[in-house]
């Protein structure tokens, strides 16, 4: 299998993807597209690997098989290895990570909009709009209760690392790139997150890239 994602210190979408490959146990190889570079337009167009996701991060080739969207990408290797390596097997368990994962993957766009993703940033804090704070509040709370009811078996939202931590990792090393204050259940989760040795791997490689990307690189910057 081949996983094409785009740089990492920007791309949390490629992060899911990356993320859904690891847990899923199988061997693959990884390349990254640089995204945004000055003729983005042509190679978003033109790369091969890219053709079928319409220009798009992250793309699963597998044989015959390609798979865009990290949420298609989660689903197919589920198929492919069993689901148990990815979702709780008690239905009261996978219904709430199944509703959650959704919930992610379409929506929080006030707080994707104004916390870019980007891997290198201090921490140091901008304003929270209303709307960012909405989504932060929301996320907690979905956090909480999967912690609570189902997060018994280890320091993951439902106990060991699954779908859902691959869906909201991204989400919370947001909220340490941009200093959001968290309550200590929140703050011991991205703590989790952030030793787990396949984000450290990623954050390594990440702060290796020399690819820098001005807009999301300002203070402000939104994607
Ligand atoms: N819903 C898609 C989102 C993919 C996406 O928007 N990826 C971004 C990078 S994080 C991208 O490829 N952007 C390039 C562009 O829009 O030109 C997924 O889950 O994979």
């Amino acid at each position: 299998m081949k996983l094409v994602i785009g740089n990492r210190r920007y791309s949390s979408w490629s992060l899911r993807g990356w993320l859904a490959c690891r847990q899923s146990g199988l061997a693959f190889d990884t390349e990254v597209v640089p995204l945004f570079g000055p003729d983005w337009d042509d190679v978003r167009r033109s790369h091969p690997v890219l053709a079928p996701s319409a220009g798009k991060v992250p793309v699963l080739w597998d044989d015959g098989a390609v798979v865009w969207d990290s949420l298609a990408i989660l689903d197919y290797l589920a198929d492919k290895v069993g689901r148990d390596r990815f979702w709780p097997r008690d239905p009261a368990a996978a219904g709430l990570a199944r509703s959650i994962v959704a919930e992610m993957h379409a929506g929080f766009s006030a707080l994707r909009g104004a916390f870019s993703f980007n891997l290198g940033r201090d921490g140091k804090p901008l304003p929270i709009s209303d709307a960012v704070e909405a989504d932060i509040r929301r996320i907690l709370t979905l956090w909480a209760e999967a912690r609570a009811r189902f997060g018994d078996g280890g320091p993951f939202l439902f106990g060991t690392f699954g779908a859902a931590d691959i869906a909201y990792a991204p989400i919370a090393l947001r909220f340490e790139s941009y200093g959001v204050p968290l309550p200590g259940f929140a703050q011991s989760y991205l703590t989790a997150l952030a030793d787990h040795p396949w984000i450290a791997a990623w954050r390594a490689e990440a702060a290796a890239e020399t690819w820098r990307i001005p807009q999301y690189e300002k203070p402000e910057s939104n994607d």
